[in-house]
């Protein structure tokens, strides 16, 4: 791909050039050791398989800042007294940065990327003015929009929630700002756009009317789809589930609770999931156990790339390097044939300490080198018929004969009763954990 890299009239990563596949020998931190957008894998380009995008709000807005201290960043972009002077050089910078780091994608949120108003018409303007920027700057990189989505979470005015909120009046702003966004999504053609509910959830169970809560959620949902068709969106509306943080119970749980939760209220098929590996971990599972619960249900629909810390309890957004995480994540991904019109997403910071300017091009390289490498294991594992043997042999008593009467549900309890009564106890068989994940650290050492 060959994309200009600098957009308007300064340069903010001077000294860094667009980053290369080098190969596995290189030692330049600037270089990818694995990702090499051309090689085919699967039948496929690696960057059709991949679909990377870089997010707005962690890498050209936040600083840094956490409950004990503010931000350690100093960005170049965020110098000038005038909001709108700010947001032009914030996208500039942004767009530098996703051209050098030669991603297809890019992710936003409306006041990410915009300054909020003092109306809901300034507001809606403000957003409007950065859009026609936004759509020029992707003209000219050929950058496309993965997502975009619409933070109804920080101003003070949710603290009670969005569509969730106990004040119709609140609900309205959102809706007005939903509004706004899904129009920004269609204006930079973004293939999908995204509902994470980040106070939609309570925080005491007792003043709370859960029920109506809930049904507030899916009219507001339904109604966010009925316009998006409307104005011409045909691309995927997205639900990132997360059990807490900001409240301490939220409704879209995890990947299971977000299905049921679709399918009760007649949305699945326009909706589907977007997940974040470090908002599985918050619900207790692993990264791919929400993975397959989508793909088993027809309903992955895009990924937020980071992990957690294995010792914090929290959100911490970290770039994702584990390399178990990544095989696994992309084990499930090919087995459901990919991940388009979805992308991986680094939704992840660089630590508050990781201050210079590289740190940010050095943390999506670590990320992007590993899902490459999990995409390269993935593959590897499952085209070993070992593999097919330990996770599908297992399954063989319903290939056929009785088995497959009772998956067809042609038998009744009394028959399987008496299908026990004449075969006896069953004969032991073990379930080849170890053998499975000694096949899976073969791939990983013999790699990429
Ligand atoms: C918060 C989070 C958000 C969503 C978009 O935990 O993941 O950045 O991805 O609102
Ligand atoms: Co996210």
């Amino acid at each position: 791909m060959s994309r200009s890299v600098f957009v308007g009239d300064t340069e903010y990563f001077p000294g860094i050039a667009q980053l290369k596949y080098e190969g596995p020998d290189s030692d330049n931190p600037l270089a990818f050791k694995t990702y090499d957008p051309e090689r085919i894998v699967a039948g496929k380009r690696m960057e059709d398989h991949l679909r990377f995008a870089v997010c707005y709000w962690h890498s050209f807005c936040a600083t840094g800042a956490d409950p004990f201290g503010p931000g350690t960043r100093h960005h170049p972009w965020a110098v000038k007294n005038d909001d709108e002077a700010r947001a032009r050089d914030r996208l500039d910078a942004a767009f530098e940065f996703f051209t050098k780091l030669n991603v297809p994608y890019w992710c936003f949120h409306d006041f990410d990327m915009a300054w909020e108003g003092a109306s809901v018409r300034e507001s809606e303007q403000n957003l409007e003015t950065m859009v026609a920027l936004a759509k020029e700057r992707q003209g000219e990189t050929g950058m496309k929009l993965l997502w975009g989505t619409a933070n109804v979470f920080s101003n003070p005015r949710y603290m009670n929630g969005a569509s969730t909120n106990p004040d119709f009046d609140v609900v309205t702003y959102a809706a007005s700002q939903v509004k706004a966004a899904l129009d920004a999504t269609v204006e930079l053609g973004g293939g999908n756009y995204v509902f994470w509910g980040g106070r939609e959830g309570y925080a005491c169970l007792q003043n709370t009317d859960t029920k109506r809560e809930l049904e507030h959620l899916a009219v507001f949902l339904d109604k966010a789809r009925e316009y998006g068709r409307a104005i011409g969106f045909d691309g995927t509306f997205l639900i990132e589930p997360k059990p807490m943080e900001p409240m301490k119970h939220q409704y879209d749980f995890d990947a299971q609770t977000v299905i049921g939760f679709l399918r009760h209220y007649g949305l699945a098929g326009d909706f589907k999931l977007n997940i974040e590996a470090n908002h599985a971990t918050l619900a207790g599972h692993t990264f791919a156990h929400d993975l397959r619960m989508c793909t088993d249900a027809g309903l992955l629909g895009s990924i937020d790339a980071n992990r957690g810390d294995p010792q914090n309890g929290w959100d911490t957004d970290q770039f994702p390097i584990d390399l178990y995480d990544t095989v696994h994540a992309m084990m499930v991904v090919l087995e459901a044939g990919g991940l388009e019109p979805g992308g991986l997403n680094f939704d992840a910071k660089v630590r508050r300490e990781s201050t210079d300017p590289e740190d940010l091009f050095i943390a999506h390289v670590g990320g992007m080198d590993a899902f490459a490498r999990g995409l390269l294991i993935a593959d590897g594992i499952l085209n070993d018929p070992r593999h097919r043997q330990l996770r599908y042999d297992r399954y063989a008593s319903f290939d056929d004969g009785d088995g497959k009467r009772f998956e067809n549900g042609e038998l009744g309890l009394e028959e399987l009763r008496n299908l026990a009564a004449e075969n006896g106890e069953p004969r032991q068989r073990a379930g080849k954990q170890e053998r499975m994940e000694n096949l899976i650290n073969d791939y990983v050492v013999r790699g990429c």
